[in-house]
């Protein structure tokens, strides 16, 4: 069976246990990473030098990057679906997540780090004004195209385009800041929740 490598609380992680239930593929899962076993050690090394999660490994097969996986396993279960087949769609759709997992997730991080990874106590933990200005101006530009061209990021139907860009806004509404009114961003957060996998792995309270 296929093994996930990494903390359930990692955004990148949970992108990979999203999709695997997206895909309906069973897997174990070890707790590796901040907070449980360090990467540090032989065991995960001998795996991967790079010392982060998500890594899976599929019968032997070992990969690493969480939006490489993401695709590996939308090309193992042939669904194009969630992944074009047609060039210039699976394209744009590589546009989406790599603009998430960049751009995007660059603009979160501070934030993030800020209110939880460094926060002494996360409750009272006050978000950096520079950084929530950041974030939002990004936001706004997701919340633009969802208004222009959504209701997902490639249109009418959910692909794989909406899970690191999912995964932000899970994180822009967990986390508890005053922020501008992305209605767009908003609909789209409550749309990507009728996913059973969405709910499982990403809308599930922790941010
Ligand atoms: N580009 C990598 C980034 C992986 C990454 O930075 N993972 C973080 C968790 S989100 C990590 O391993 N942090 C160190 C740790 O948890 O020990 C990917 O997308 O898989």
């Amino acid at each position: 069976m296929l093994t996930v490598y990494g903390r359930a609380n990692s955004i990148n992680v949970r992108k990979v246990l999203w999709m695997l239930d997206e895909v309906g593929e069973p897997f174990d899962r070890q707790d590796w990473g901040r907070g449980y076993r360090p990467t540090s050690e032989p065991d995960f090394m001998r795996l991967s030098i790079f010392g982060v999660v998500p890594i899976i490994d599929d019968g032997g097969f070992v990969l690493r990057e969480s939006q490489t996986i993401v695709r590996y396993l939308a090309n193992k279960h042939s669904r194009h679906d969630l992944y074009p087949a047609d060039l210039k769609a699976r394209a744009q759709t590589e546009s989406w997540m790599d603009w998430a997992s960049t751009d995007l997730y660059a603009a979160a991080r501070p934030v993030f780090h800020a209110m939880i990874v460094n926060a002494k106590d996360p409750t009272t933990a006050v978000a950096p004004a520079d950084g929530v200005a950041d974030w939002a101006k990004h936001m706004k530009r997701l919340d633009q195209q969802l208004t222009n061209e959504g209701p997902f990021l490639m249109g009418a139907a959910f692909t794989i385009a909406d899970i690191p860009a999912g995964m932000v806004v899970n994180r822009w509404f967990a986390l508890k800041f005053d922020k501008p009114e992305l209605p767009a961003v908003a609909g789209y957060y409550d749309r990507l929740a009728e996913r059973r996998a969405f709910r499982t792995h990403g809308r599930n309270g922790t941010p």
